[in-house]
């Protein structure tokens, strides 16, 4: 096994984080020289790309950066820290360490994430080592959160079916262990109190001094849900079980991907491909063996054509499953029968056949904290401080108050009544289903309000949903703050995507279920026309639809959009323009 990627001369030179993680003696950098640095709060641009692997990420407080300019002062710099939690199982101790690091050291609250994971934002540069190691005390890391590297693998977290959770939930683990970097820096830089040596040899057997050429990300999913909506990820299994519901194996889903530039026809979300099916047995080895074929086979030269989607788009399906297949000595099975019926959560109470219980509460966003209105964060960690199971992250930003005994359900209850939570999940079917990414104020990357404007965008149209009648009607609504897509806006029957300030991009069409990515219904879409442009759809949906039919569904069947966007389309779309580039890494 090779421990360096095997690419060919490539056609372009290489990207410039190339030679960066060649030469940052896996993963260090002169990450410490600029932690140590007190002229300033921010990082130098290398180390700024290298904390990334360690689940770091230099931002700035955007709604500071006019003023900060006119009083000539350096930008108001703070970090993000992203914690890794494999299937998005955490005790309650975790919980309540999280809850207190994030008032010590960053801005007061937990985001948790459309993957699973918690982020801290707005930590200083001198908390950051504090806030990292407190993390790793309470048994949870930030290792390889970000980065060219696979990152937290996602599985359905539902302990309803608590024999089949419990060795799916070991799969994702086990992936996650395995395809962890091996490189010993992020434990000198964030764990020990030694500082970084680098003089022991090192190897990344796996990936390689050069890492991955971008970022790859890991679901499982358990029909019917597919709450982790596989088909947006570099690679999926899709559990398959017997009749008597025993695991027997995976499907295997690659090559999905969301990310996309505004005006880059190059750029596109891309729906996973089912590639075979592997035993529970197999699963880590193929996994290892899709991420070395995209480690050698990646674009190195341009990183936004460097997701495995394109890898797959410009080669073929078939292509790279023989070359996974050459590598492990075997050929992979031929899928099997499966039905995805939603992305969503299912919430409010269920009990699992051993009698305990499980609460699954939304969360707006994702975000927790306590506000003049509401206090989230102090009712969380109330029950946190009383609950003895465990609490599961979804993949859509919601908490699964998970694995109640019975005994102790009457307190969890009352705590809930307490705080009001028991009434939360009353919202109404767009509301429960809505999902936005973080953007501004620390997104360095949005284009426009997404957090902050989701409340007001769920409020106006939920209220034109309930005049058609529709309040329960689950409808999913997501709203990201650029097309980077990091809500899944491409999966929503309701998609915005941040344009400019104020203005979205509106898409109109997925399947409820997340197997169809939605349309362009409308480009350049000010807020203060969101209602007008909508209302009428969802006033005719009301009256017209079909028994049973889904919002997007409907949205194609009435001629509002076209059926679906897929990399079909974008290959014709492509044709009618001059051939790209031809991808370097062979
Ligand atoms: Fe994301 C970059 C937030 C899920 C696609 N994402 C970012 C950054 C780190 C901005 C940056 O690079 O400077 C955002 C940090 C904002 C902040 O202030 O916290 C960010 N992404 C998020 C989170 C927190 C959104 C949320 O509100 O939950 C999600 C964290 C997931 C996690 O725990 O790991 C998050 N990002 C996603 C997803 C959804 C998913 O994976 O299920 C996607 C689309 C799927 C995909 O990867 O294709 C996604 N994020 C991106 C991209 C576009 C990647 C691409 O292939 O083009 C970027 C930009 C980049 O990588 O250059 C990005
Ligand atoms: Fe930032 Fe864009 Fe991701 Fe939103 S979608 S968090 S604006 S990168």
């Amino acid at each position: 096994m090779s421990s360096t990627p095997a690419t060919a001369t490539p056609a372009k030179p290489l990207h410039k984080n190339e030679q960066l993680k060649a030469e940052s003696n896996f993963l260090r950098g002169h990450i410490l020289r600029d932690l140590a640095d007190h002229s300033t709060g921010g990082i130098t641009e290398e180390s700024g790309q290298l904390t990334k692997f360690h689940g770091i990420y230099a931002q700035d407080d955007r709604d500071l950066r006019n003023q900060r300019r006119r009083e000539n002062k350096e930008k108001a710099f703070s970090f993000m820290a992203r914690i890794r939690v494999p299937g998005g199982v955490c005790t309650p101790g975790q919980w309540l360490a999280l809850d207190r690091l994030a008032d010590d050291h960053a801005n007061g609250t937990l985001k948790l994430t459309t993957r699973q994971a918690f982020q801290f934002h707005g930590i200083l540069k001198g908390d950051l080592w504090r806030t990292i190691n407190g993390v790793n005390k309470a048994l949870l890391d930030t290792i390889a959160a970000c980065g060219d590297v696979n990152r937290n693998v996602m599985c359905n977290p539902n302990p309803e079916q608590s024999e089949l959770h419990a060795e799916v939930y070991a799969v994702t683990k086990a992936i996650s262990e395995h395809l962890l970097p091996r490189s010993r820096a992020y434990h000198e830089l964030w764990v020990g109190d030694e500082l970084v040596a680098g003089g022991e040899p090192e190897a990344e057997p796996i990936y390689g001094s050069t890492y991955l050429p971008r970022k790859f990300k890991i679901v499982v999913a358990v029909p019917p849900s597919n709450d982790v909506d596989i088909y947006a990820h570099d690679l999926g299994y899709i559990a398959i079980t017997d009749a008597s519901g025993k695991l027997i194996g995976f499907n295997v889903t690659v090559g999905g991907g969301l990310g996309m530039s505004h005006n880059q026809i190059d750029t596109f979300p891309r729906i996973a491909d089912v590639m075979g099916f592997c035993t529970v047995q197999q699963a880590i080895e193929v996994a290892e063996k899709v991420v070395m074929v995209q480690r050698d086979y990646g674009d190195r030269t341009e990183r936004k054509h460097a997701r495995l989607k394109y890898t797959i788009e410009d080669r073929g399906l078939a292509w790279f499953r023989s070359e996974v297949e050459a590598r492990l000595g075997y050929r992979l099975g031929a899928p099997r029968a499966f039905k995805f019926t939603h992305t969503g959560d299912r919430y409010g109470w269920v009990e699992s056949h051993d009698g305990r219980s499980h609460f699954t509460l939304f969360l707006m966003s994702g975000r927790v904290r306590d506000d003049a209105t509401y206090k989230l964060k102090t009712a969380l960690r109330e029950i946190a401080l009383a609950h003895k199971g465990d609490f599961r992250l979804t993949a859509n930003q919601n908490l699964i108050i998970a694995n109640i005994a019975p005994a102790d359900r009457p307190q969890i209850e009352a705590l809930l009544r307490k705080h009001k939570l028991d009434t939360a999940n009353d919202a109404s079917g767009l509301k429960l289903n809505a999902m936005s990414c973080v953007a501004l104020p620390t997104c360095g990357l949005a284009l426009a309000e997404s957090e902050r404007y989701l409340p007001e965008l769920v409020q106006i149209l939920e209220a034109e949903f309930e005049a058609a009648g529709l309040r329960h009607d689950d409808v999913t609504l997501r709203i990201t703050g650029c097309p980077n897509g990091c809500g899944r806006p491409y999966l929503a029957e309701i998609g915005f995507v941040g344009k400019s300030p104020g203005k979205y991009n509106v898409y109109l069409g997925a399947a409820f279920n997340g197997s169809r990515l939605n349309t362009l219904f409308k480009a350049n879409v000010p807020e203060t026309e969101i209602v007008a442009l909508l209302s009428p759809i969802i006033r005719r949906y009301a009256t017209e639809r079909l028994e049973g039919e889904r919002f997007g569904d409907f949205t194609i069947r009435a001629g509002f959009v076209k059926p679906t966007l897929t990399p079909q389309d974008f290959h014709e779309a492509k044709a009618a323009k001059p051939p790209a580039a031809a991808p370097a890494a062979t």
